[in-house]
């Protein structure tokens, strides 16, 4: 056997161990629960302090959380169709799951960030991306719904992302599985120095937030797995982790761990952004849709755009270098001041930190250490400033608290660890249950970290809760880090798997937050802003009922004239103009979806009457004092009859 696999197998045992009913926290009884208690609680009508958006991994979604409380307050649909609101059901939103692969109803999330002006978090949007057909979502922090979906083509397994620069000028992706670029049909035991690791550089809008992809830097085929900007001094920069640089095509747990060491890719992707702009780079092949959402008409539609322009790094000159570290490292990120990048091989027990002045001081004297593929090495040495000794072993995720300190999470020995930036030296360490992934600061992705909080994002539950059959949620930890050393004061589920999250001041977001849709604004192609307008139209066997509701009634509500084989869309406004008066509309037998229509939107799903009858529908959600008298009743006559089409609310009947 060979000894990785043993090291391996060893690992494995110890994270068993660590999992089996460890439960001797340090705080969990006697006085100290109670001043815990006192730290999470938040009394009723009261607001939590700080929201969390909190990745929902294989749901595909995003989850808006409270802190200090753990309260769910929504999921916002993203990758994934949403039953609760019809997001990917509804004619409007279908279009927002288009991909050059179809319509995919089911995505894997991953890490969510939120748009930064100078560096610090502006509340503007929060973006986050697909893992399995590589887009990028960006999400309105206004109407907390999801705007805009792109793409990214050429890519696969988009992990390495959706990392947002400081003035949010760019959002970056990263392939974490190398492929051939342009894909082709070749054997898989080519792939060495065949395959590609092309990494995804993304424009923002500043106005709209529209997203447009800029360039694709086609590097060589390693495994691209996370990512992280410069800031502040290094801001231009971008770094990016990789790992299986042996380019091994199976067995990776073994093969992709024979090298001492892997990479951190430095970009500057300044200089490339300006090469690109004055004409550089090539244009290459690339289906790829794009999806917006416009707030105006309230329905999404797809682009589908051919072409994005590839950058071979070698082409510019002084863009792109590899950083050693050591070997199959995951996180890579920066301390607020841009000075530090921390990385650090999964099976070591300690982090690398690498000076972003000796990575320029190296580059200036060339002291390289070979290259790969055409581009220089840099000598590890002379990069690396620091090491934290950490006594921990796996490490992945680095956050910093803004306030001179790192914490990193440890996999393996299922703990979280804080180190003093500049002595290096190991302040605290404090167990998770169990097993944690990233971890969370309020804005620890910037340059102004609000370290009150930290929140520990664990793979592992086993008896951290009631248990619900083999399936259980993720858990998340919150500690106190105001203080000199971390204190775990709460435990509570997430959603899916929430690798990373990002949070942000509640102040800072919360009074933007839309309370209805204007009427008035409302440029719905099929919406009707009064009852007088409402009205049923055949065109052929297609059926389109414009339709309102109001408390607590929809008009109209009796409907004839319809035949099987029709296809009726029935196109519902929301009259209410009102904080948090949705009505939802049901009718049997529809294959489509419910739907949830907030005030002043307009929402559609289509019905296909099966059987001749009088068919109910419904509202679906509790809106008044008389929702349950909130019907109404459609006829379906034979496919040949000769029903009158007609409608009416109350007594006459329209036609
Ligand atoms: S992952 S546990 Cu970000 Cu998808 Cu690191
Ligand atoms: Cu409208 Cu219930």
């Amino acid at each position: 056997m060979k000894t990785i696999q043993k090291l391996l197998l060893g690992l494995g045992a110890g994270l068993l161990l660590v999992g089996c009913g460890n439960n001797s926290n340090d705080n969990s009884s006697g006085a100290m629960a109670s001043s815990n208690a006192e730290q999470v609680y938040v009394a009723p009508g009261e607001h939590d302090e700080f929201y969390a958006f909190m990745s929902g991994g294989y749901s595909g979604n995003l989850t808006v959380y409270g802190l200090p409380s753990g309260r769910m307050f929504k999921e916002i649909p993203v990758f994934s169709q949403f039953p609760t609101n019809g997001y990917g059901y509804s004619e409007e939103t279908k279009a927002m799951l288009n991909t050059s692969f179809g319509f995919i109803p089911w995505g894997d999330s991953h890490h969510p960030d939120i748009s930064q002006t100078n560096g610090e978090l502006d509340g503007r949007w929060i973006f986050i991306n697909e893992n399995n057909t590589p887009r990028i979502a960006r999400i309105s922090l206004t109407t907390f719904e999801t705007d805009e979906i792109i793409e990214i083509p050429n890519s696969a397994g988009n992990h390495a992302s959706s990392y947002v620069t400081e003035n949010t000028e760019y959002v970056v992706a990263g392939t974490r599985f190398a492929v051939p670029n342009p894909q082709k049909d070749m054997p898989i035991d080519d792939m060495k120095g065949k395959f590609k690791g092309p990494l995804t550089f993304i424009k923002v809008d500043q106005e709209t937030g529209h997203m447009s992809i800029d360039f694709q830097l086609n590097m060589p085929g390693f495994n691209y797995d996370l990512s992280h900007p410069g800031r502040d001094k290094s801001h231009g920069w971008f770094f990016f982790t990789s790992y299986n640089t042996e380019e091994a095509n199976s067995m990776l747990e073994v093969n992709a761990s024979q090298n001492d060491k892997d990479f951190i890719a430095a970009v500057n992707w300044q200089m490339i952004a300006e090469y690109v702009k004055n004409g550089g780079g090539t244009k290459v092949a690339g289906t790829y849709a794009h999806n917006k959402f416009d707030e105006s008409t309230m329905t999404a539609t797809t682009e589908m755009k051919e072409g994005v322009i590839s950058v071979d790094p070698r082409e510019v000159e002084g863009a792109v270098y590899y950083i050693p570290v050591p070997k199959s490292p995951h996180g890579v990120d920066v301390d607020p001041s841009g000075q530090y990048i921390i990385g650090n091989g999964k099976l070591s027990t300690q982090l690398s930190v690498y000076s972003f002045e000796k990575m320029m001081k190296a580059i200036e004297d060339k002291d390289y250490d070979g290259d790969a593929y055409g581009i220089p090495i840099l000598s590890f040495e002379s990069v690396l400033e620091g090491v934290v000794d950490s006594g921990g072993l796996g490490p992945l995720h680095t956050e910093f608290d803004g306030k001179g300190n790192g914490y990193t999470t440890f996999f393996i020995s299922s703990e979280v660890v804080k180190w003093k930036i500049g002595t290096w030296e190991v302040l605290d360490r404090k167990p998770t249950y169990y097993s944690v992934g990233h971890l969370m600061i309020p804005g620890g992705n910037s340059r102004k970290p609000y370290g009150k909080y930290m929140v520990s994002l664990n793979k592992i539950t086993k008896d951290r809760y009631l248990p619900v059959g083999p399936e259980l949620e993720h858990s998340a930890q919150l500690y106190d880090i105001s203080g000199d050393k971390m204190k775990l004061i709460y435990d509570f589920p997430t959603h899916g798997e929430p690798h990373y999250a990002a949070g942000i001041p509640a102040d800072k977001i919360k009074s933007q937050s839309k309370k209805y849709y204007e009427l008035e604004e409302n440029n719905h192609e099929y919406a009707v802003k009064n009852e007088a307008n409402t009205r049923v139209e055949r065109n052929g066997n297609e059926v389109h009922v414009y339709a309102t509701t109001v408390r607590s009634h929809f008009a109209p509500d009796n409907i004839e004239g319809i035949k099987v084989g029709d296809k009726v869309y029935f196109h519902i406004t929301n009259l209410e103009q009102d904080f948090d008066v949705p009505h939802g509309f049901a009718m049997i037998g529809a294959n489509t979806s419910e739907i949830l229509i907030m005030p002043g939107q307009t929402k559609t799903i289509v019905w296909e009457p099966k059987r001749e009858g009088v068919w109910p529908f419904y509202c679906t959600d509790f809106c008044s004092a008389l929702h349950q008298e909130m019907q109404g009743y459609v006829r379906v006559s034979a496919k040949n009859s000769n029903t009158k089409l007609r409608w009416k609310l109350d007594e006459d009947w329209n036609e």
